[in-house]
C-alpha cells in the first residue's frame, strides 16, 4: 500500500474528492462535520484498477491548521495537489507546494476539481493558471485531471493517474530500520493503547520490542493493523496501525516517534541546510521566534545560522537549530521552519548532522551528507577522528566494519596515535644508561592504543610489554631457545620450577619479560595473559564477581599455582580482591579482546 497525502486551499474539494475515491469519509471529528472544514489529518483507502493499495492521508486546507497538514505530509513520498477551477490558484495552494517541495516530496499529480462549476473557457484558464504555478517545481508536467465529484466527471480518470503515480514513484526504502512518526493516539478498550502512523525506514512486526522517542518508554508490538485487517508485519510506505502493551495512552502524543531501541542518537542540536523561501519579504535572522516541523511534530527551536548573521529570501544556508527535547533524526531528513509570530513558512531544509561536534562558530556542515549516508558517515569520522562503529551506524544510518579495535578511525587519527604509541614504545625500549629497557607495559595503555598497537607490524609484545621488533630479547639474546622456556609454555598453570637453571639467567628472563615471577614461582607470559583472559570471560558471566575455585577449575590448575597467578593479576590491575571474590580490575581485558 502507497500513501499519498492531498494537499490544496480550503474548500477545494480535497475531502470530498477523497471520499469519492474510496467511499471513506476522511473527515472523522463531528466538529469537522458540523463545520465542513477539515482540522484535522483524515485517513482513507481503495484499490486501485490495477490492483495496487493506495491510503490517503487527507490534510486540511485552512491556514489555521497549518501544523496538522505539516504532521501528515511529513513521511509522505507522493502528493494529489487540489484546486478548485472556479477558485484558481490561492494562498495555501502555494503554501502548500512550497511546503511539499521542502519536505521533499518528488511525485504527485495535479486534480482539478469543481469543474462542473465552471464553463470550458475558465477550466482552461485554470489549467494554464496552475501550469504556470507548479513551473519549476516537481509539479512541473505532471498529469491535470480535471474532475467534478458530484457528476463523477474524471474519477475514472483520475484513478488511472494514481495508479501511474504509483508505478512511477519507487517504493519505500527500507533499510531495517524503522521509524513511525506517530500522528494519532488512542485508547483501546481491554487492549492497550494504539498509536498511528506513516512506517518509513523499515519493517515493523507483532511482539518487538519498540521505544518511543522522546520519551523513552519501551513498549511491546501486540498487533499490528493496515487498512483495518491485522497482520503480523508491516512494510515500510504504509499507514500503520499499532497496538502497544506496557505503555497508556496519556503518555503518547502526535510528533512522538516509535524505533527500535538502540538504533538511534536522539538529538536536541542538529546542523541542516535552510533555504529561505524566495516569497519571504524579510530576511531570516537567529532572532526570531522559530517552530520546527519534523516527522509528525511541532517543536518551537533555537535558531543559530552558520557564518553569515541572516538569510535572505531566496537564499540556502547552514544552520545549527536546537530543539528543546531530542529528536531521533537522521542526516537526510527534511524539516520545515516556521516563524510562530508571523505564523508563516520561513523555509526548510535537510538535516546534514545530528550530534555536531564542531562549535557553531567554526563549523562549516557537508551539504553531501544530507543527500548520502556514506557522505553523512565520512564526513562524522573525518570530523571525530574516532568513532565507535555501533555510534557511527546511529548517526549515519551506516553500518562500516571497524578498522581498529571497535572504532572507525580516520586515516589522520589512526597516523597520528600510530606515530605516538611508537615513539613511547621506542623511548620505553631505549637503553636509559642502565641497561636496555624493558620495553612499554602494556598494562598500561588505555583500550584505545592497545588497539593501535596491533596494527603496527614491528612491534613485537612479550610479556605484557611492548617493543620494536629489532630489540625484542627473545630474538637477541642466546637464552631464546632455552628448553625450560617451552616447558612453562606446555604447562602454563603447573610450570615446572627453575631446576638447575643459572641464577644470573633466571634474573636476565625476567628482568626482560621473559619469564613472570610472582610469589617464588615463575610463569610464562602467555600462562598471565590466557589467566586474565580466562577470568575475562568468567567475569563477563557472573559480574559481581568469581571465586577463586571457579577460577582454579577454569585453568585446570591447584591451589599451589593459582594464589600466585590471582595475585599476578590482582597486582596488573586486571581484578581486585573483594573478599572472597575477584572482581574487575581498571585493566580487565574485554572478553572479545583478540589479543586473547
Ligand atoms: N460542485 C462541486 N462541489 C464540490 C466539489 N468538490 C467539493 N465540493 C464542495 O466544496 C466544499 C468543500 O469541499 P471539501 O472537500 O470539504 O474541501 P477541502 O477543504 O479541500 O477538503 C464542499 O461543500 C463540497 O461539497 C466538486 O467537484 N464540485
Ligand atoms: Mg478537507
Amino acid at each position: 500500500m502507497s500513501v499519498v497525502a492531498t494537499a490544496g486551499h480550503v474548500d477545494h474539494g480535497k475531502s470530498t474528492l477523497v471520499a469519492a475515491l474510496t467511499g471513506m469519509d476522511p473527515d472523522r471529528l463531528t466538529e469537522e462535520k458540523e463545520r465542513g472544514l477539515t482540522i484535522d489529518l483524515g485517513f482513507a483507502w481503495t484499490t486501485l484498477p490495477s490492483g495496487a493499495e493506495l491510503a490517503f492521508v487527507d490534510v486540511p486546507g485552512h491556514v489555521r491548521f497549518i501544523k496538522n497538514m505539516l504532521a501528515g505530509a511529513g513521511a509522505v513520498e507522493a502528493c494529489m495537489f487540489v484546486v478548485a477551477a472556479n477558485e484558481g490558484w490561492k494562498p495555501q495552494s502555494e503554501e502548500h507546494l512550497r511546503i511539499l517541495e521542502l519536505l521533499g516530496v518528488e511525485h504527485g499529480l495535479v486534480a482539478l476539481t469543481k469543474v462542473g462549476l465552471v464553463d470550458a473557457e475558465v477550466e482552461e484558464l485554470a489549467r494554464l493558471e496552475v501550469a504556470d504555478h507548479v513551473s519549476q517545481t516537481f509539479l512541473d508536467n505532471a498529469t491535470v485531471v480535471a474532475v467534478d465529484a458530484p457528476t463523477g466527471r474524471g474519477l475514472d480518470e483520475l484513478r488511472a493517474a494514481l495508479d501511474d503515480l504509483l508505478t512511477a514513484a519507487p517504493p519505500a526504502a527500507d533499510r531495517d530500520r524503522p521509524r513511525l512518526w506517530i500522528d494519532r493516539v488512542f485508547p483501546m478498550r481491554g487492549a492497550g493503547t494504539v498509536v498511528t502512523g506513516t512506517l518509513a525506514g523499515g519493517p515493523l512486526r507483532v511482539d518487538d520490542q519498540l521505544e518511543v522517542v522522546p520519551g523513552g518508554i519501551r513498549a511491546r508490538v501486540r498487533g499490528l493493523q493496515t487498512r483495518r485487517r491485522s497482520v503480523t508485519d508491516v512494510a515500510p510506505g504504509n499507514r500503520t496501525a499499532v497496538n502497544l502493551v506496557g505503555v497508556s495512552h496519556d503518555r503518547l502524543e502526535r510528533g512522538q516517534a516509535l524505533v527500535r531501541p538502540g538504533q538511534w542518537e536522539p538529538t536536541r542540536s542538529f546542523d541542516a541546510t535552510l533555504s529561505v523561501l524566495a516569497g519571504l519579504d524579510h530576511e531570516v535572522s537567529r532572532r526570531g521566534a522559530y517552530h520546527l516541523y519534523a516527522g509528525s511534530g511541532e517543536h518551537a527551536v533555537r535558531l543559530r545560522i552558520l557564518g553569515p548573521d541572516t538569510l535572505s529570501p531566496g537564499e540556502t544556508g547552514f544552520v545549527r537549530l536546537h530543539l528543546p527535547l531530542a529528536l531521533p533524526l537522521l542526516p537526510g531528513d527534511r524539516f520545515v521552519l516556521r516563524e510562530s509570530g508571523r505564523a508563516e513558512t520561513v523555509g526548510g531544509g535537510v538535516v546534514l548532522d545530528v550530534a555536531p561536534v564542531v562549535p557553531a562558530g567554526r563549523a562549516r556542515p557537508d551539504p553531501e551528507a544530507g543527500r548520502s549516508p556514506a557522505a553523512a558517515a565520512a564526513r562524522t569520522v573525518t570530523e571525530r577522528g574516532w568513532v565507535d562503529a555501533e555510534l557511527l551506524e546511529r548517526l549515519s544510518g551506516v553500518r562500516q566494519e571497524p578498522n581498529v579495535g571497535r572504532w572507525v578511525v580516520s586515516e589522520g587519527a589512526l597516523t597520528a596515535a600510530r606515530h605516538q604509541l611508537r615513539s613511547r614504545i621506542e623511548t620505553a625500549s631505549t637503553d636509559a644508561g642502565t641497561g636496555p629497557g624493558l620495553g612499554l607495559d602494556v598494562a598500561t595503555l588505555d583500550e584505545r592504543d592497545r588497539a593501535v598497537l596491533s596494527t603496527l607490524p614491528d612491534v613485537v609484545v612479550t610479556g605484557g610489554r611492548a617493543r620494536p621488533a629489532a630489540s625484542d630479547p627473545a630474538r637477541d639474546t642466546a637464552h631464546f631457545d632455552h628448553p625450560w622456556l617451552s616447558l612453562l609454555d606446555q604447562a602454563p598453570y603447573s610450570p615446572p620450577p627453575p631446576d638447575g637453571i643459572d641464577r644470573a639467567l633466571l634474573r636476565e628472563l625476567v628482568r626482560t619479560s621473559r619469564v613472570v615471577e610472582r610469589d617464588g614461582l615463575y610463569f610464562s607470559p602467555a600462562a598471565i595473559e590466557g589467566a586474565a583472559a580466562v577470568v575475562a570471560r568468567l567475569l563477563a558471566a557472573e559480574p559481581a564477581g568469581v571465586t577463586a575455585s571457579a577460577v582454579r577449575e577454569a585453568l585446570g590448575t591447584s591451589r599451589k599455582y593459582l594464589l600466585p597467578i590471582l595475585a599476578e593479576l590482582d597486582a596488573r590491575g586486571i581484578t581486585r580482591r573483594r573478599g572472597d571474590l575477584r572482581v574487575p580490575g581498571p585493566r580487565l581485558p574485554r572478553p572479545t579482546d583478540p589479543r586473547d
